[in-house]
């Protein structure tokens, strides 16, 4: 099977292999949604869980991540593409300060993309200042934050009291994902959604936007 292979390719970090084989697919006539979540995430997947064993270490993960972005740049602007409902709601996203983790951030940044919303990204290592000066700024419907480490995680409140303090807290929803983040978590800290994957992510925020 072609995803499997993909995926594989993912985890052996091979650039080459993956490019190819997203292509074939695509050529194939296969969806880049589709091989996105079938064959790019679940290498992304395999090679979280062997890092989590002990089995690879950063530079390893840092290969495969290379490989993952490699076919995701090739399907990225086919998925952007095929925005059709064209929402007027705009979101904000970023990894918040002191975390460099946007592999999973870009994917809810593509997915939201793909449903057309508006997304502006203000990458990784974004301080509260900066999300509330964006929030300011571009007026989101919804400001999205991502956090992979648990160090890192007080961003979020910190960012919340800082938007409560400014006046802008009532003017826009906030919706909060990465993997230490859990639904209890992201209701103690007054946000208003959590999603644990970018599909989910869509569906919280569509819901959010309709509130
Ligand atoms: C890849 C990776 C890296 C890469 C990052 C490359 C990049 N450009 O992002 C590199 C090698 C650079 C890295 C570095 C580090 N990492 Co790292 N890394 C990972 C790893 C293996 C995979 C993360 C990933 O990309 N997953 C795939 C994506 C698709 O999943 P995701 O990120 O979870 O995102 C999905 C959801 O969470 C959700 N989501 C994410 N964001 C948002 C936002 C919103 C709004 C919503 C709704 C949803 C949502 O949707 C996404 C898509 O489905 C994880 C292990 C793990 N289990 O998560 C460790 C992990 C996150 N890293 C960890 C650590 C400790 C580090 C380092 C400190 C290591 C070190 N000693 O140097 C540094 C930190 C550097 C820094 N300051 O940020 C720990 C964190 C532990 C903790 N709880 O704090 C983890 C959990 C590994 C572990 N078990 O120890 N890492």
């Amino acid at each position: 099977m072609d995803f499997q292979k993909l995926a594989e390719a993912v985890v052996e970090g091979n650039v080459k292999k993956v490019k190819g084989l997203t292509e074939k697919l695509l050529s194939e006539g296969i969806r880049p949604d589709i091989i996105l979540n079938e064959g790019l995430l679940k290498g992304m997947q395999k090679v979280s869980d062997r890092y989590k064993e002990k089995d690879f270490y950063i530079p390893e993960v840092l290969l495969s991540s290379r490989a993952m972005q490699a076919g995701f740049h090739i399907i990225k602007p086919l998925i952007e593409d095929n925005s059709t409902s064209a929402l007027p709601h705009k979101v904000v996203i970023g990894t918040v300060a002191g975390d460099l983790h946007d592999i999973g951030k870009n994917l809810v940044s593509l997915m939201l993309k793909s449903r057309g919303f508006h997304v502006i990204d203000l990458g990784i290592d974004v301080p509260p200042e900066d999300f509330v000066e964006a929030v300011k700024k571009h007026q989101p419907d919804i400001l999205a934050m991502s956090s992979l480490l648990t160090t890192t995680l007080a961003i979020i409140p910190e960012t919340i009291r800082l938007l409560k303090k400014e006046k802008y807290r009532d003017k826009v929803k906030i919706m909060v994902g990465g993997a230490p983040v859990t639904k209890d978590y992201a209701r103690a800290v007054g946000s208003d959604g959590y999603a644990h994957d970018a599909i989910n992510a869509v569906v919280v925020a569509l819901d959010l936007v309709k509130s």
